[in-house]
């Protein structure tokens, strides 16, 4: 009895918690970074997002001119300039660590990483039904076997 009580609670528990999850990371969000007052440094120079988000970099009447390119050429804004606006949208199954500098200043610590993490499922549904499927489709599973049984059995004999 005191398991059944902890087992419903937990199912009660972990319903409650995809429900509070999920309506926030359905929203694709778009994270903005610039280039701070010193002129070297991207800022944030590190972000953390989820799949489906993007990315934009963005700046304008810039001292020096700038870009933002990945390490491995996933994105890039092009010729370093001193107004740039260019976004990178990172897709499903993208989750990873990404990271980028500026080519003309990557030498004095203008570099920045960003942190994709996975989406969750697209659907998630709570198994409200679950307890009362189990036991319709192990009595069908049972029946089946009998069934099954039975007609091996039957054509055996009728064989031999
Ligand atoms: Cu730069």
């Amino acid at each position: 009895m005191r398991t059944l009580l902890v087992l419903l609670t937990v199912a009660l528990l972990a319903g409650g918690v995809q429900g509070d999850i999920d309506p926030q990371t359905d929203e694709p969000e778009t994270v903005v970074i610039t280039v701070d007052s010193t002129n070297l440094r991207f800022s944030p120079s590190q972000v953390t997002i989820t799949e489906g988000d993007t990315v934009r970099f963005f700046w304008s009447g810039q001292a020096l001119p700038h870009n933002a390119v990945e390490a491995n050429g996933v994105f890039d804004s092009g010729e370093p300039e001193r107004a740039v606006d260019y976004s990178y949208t990172f897709e499903r199954g993208s989750n990873g660590t990404y990271d980028f500098v500026c080519e003309p200043h990557e030498s004095m610590g203008m570099v920045g990483q960003i942190t994709v993490e996975p989406a969750p499922p697209l659907v998630v549904e709570a198994p409200e039904t679950e307890a009362e499927d189990t036991p319709f489709l192990s009595t069908s599973g049972t029946l089946l076997s009998l069934f099954l049984a039975w007609a091996f059995v039957s054509r055996r004999q009728g064989n031999g």
